[in-house]
């Protein structure tokens, strides 16, 4: 696929060729990690927020068999609203391709085709990784896999809390991707500030981290990296009162035997339904925060460019 296949929205191309900072977006969280139509107005808030603070919004996804950067809002309606838009993950980009279909791009999907069109940031919620009992099934997320070999800073929440946070950052400390907390000392569990598990490497500046990317390039280091920003403390849902939770959803998923790709959707919306709409409240709320950091960083990027 070349770069003049991909469309652009006409501010994402502008921005793009005037070196204008531009913060890629994602499209699963959309279609598959909340219910409609707070999907909606999510994906519409995460866009102007970005706009307000000087930085071009470029939501990816993938429309008809084409890769769609920047998108309208008749298109975001349609991730937001339609069911079914398929989960494409890394390996299922060149498939939808093919067939002509849509696509809702998970953070690995995202991270490529972010790439592929000149970004270099890209703000999610929390990436997937290791799940809770891989070692008997080997559900590990294609996030972790992307990040270990496409150049694209991604910020987070963390890791998702219905994961194994330990293993997933030992699986991310053998790829080599490097973890920065923002100006926290401890992984974020999603919906929690803390989980106990201490971070790699704190950082207090986005500055700081972008002069880290821009090292890690011009080393020629092809890996990404993962900023960890914890919720707000308003919308945080502490560890141990989240626990409980995961682990109803989590036998629920076994009682109803979904795994591989429904696995990560059905739990979100799970735990939307086991905490009355307050996970979702701050699943929303971590989002926004992570697009606020994003968009500073990626100002700090196009000034080191
Ligand atoms: N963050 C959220 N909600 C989500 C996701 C992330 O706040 O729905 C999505 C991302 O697209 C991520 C995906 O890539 O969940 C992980 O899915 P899996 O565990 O199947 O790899
Ligand atoms: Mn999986």
């Amino acid at each position: 696929m070349k770069k003049s296949q991909i469309s652009y929205s006409d501010d994402v191309r502008e921005a793009l060729n005037s070196g204008k900072p531009v913060l890629a977006l994602e499209s699963t969280i959309i279609a598959h990690g909340m219910p409609y139509p707070e999907n909606l107005e999510f994906a519409r808030e995460a866009e102007s927020m970005a706009r307000d603070l000087g930085v071009i919004p470029a939501t990816i996804a993938i429309l008809n068999g084409e890769v769609c950067v920047g998108l309208d809002d008749q298109q975001l309606k349609v991730l937001a609203s339609h069911d079914n838009v398929p989960k494409v993950a890394t390996r299922e980009i060149a498939i939808a391709l093919a067939r002509k279909l849509h696509g809702a791009t998970t953070v690995s999907a995202t991270m490529r085709l972010a790439q592929l069109a000149g970004i270099n940031i890209f703000a999610t919620g929390g990436i997937g990784g290791v799940h809770r009992g891989a070692e008997k099934d080997f559900d590990v997320s294609a996030d972790l896999i992307e990040l270990s070999r496409t150049p694209v800073i991604v910020v987070s929440a963390g890791a998702k809390a219905i994961l194994d946070l330990p293993k997933t950052l030992e699986y991310l400390e053998t790829m080599s991707v490097p973890v920065i907390g923002y100006a926290c000392s401890e992984f974020p569990a999603f919906y929690s500030r803390n989980s106990g598990i201490p971070i790699p490497v704190r950082m207090d500046k986005s500055i700081e981290i972008a002069e880290t990317f821009s090292n890690q390039r011009q080393l020629g280091i092809q890996s990404g990296m993962l900023i960890a920003n914890p919720v707000p403390e308003e919308y945080e849902i502490p560890f141990g009162e989240m626990d409980i939770f995961i682990r109803q959803a989590l036998g629920d998923a076994k009682l109803a035997g979904i795994d591989g790709k429904r696995l990560t959707p059905f739990l979100l919306g799970r735990i939307v339904e086991l905490t009355n709409g307050r996970s979702l409240e701050s699943n929303r709320a971590l989002a926004l925060n992570n697009v606020k950091l994003g968009a500073e960083i990626a100002q700090k990027l196009a000034e080191l460019a």
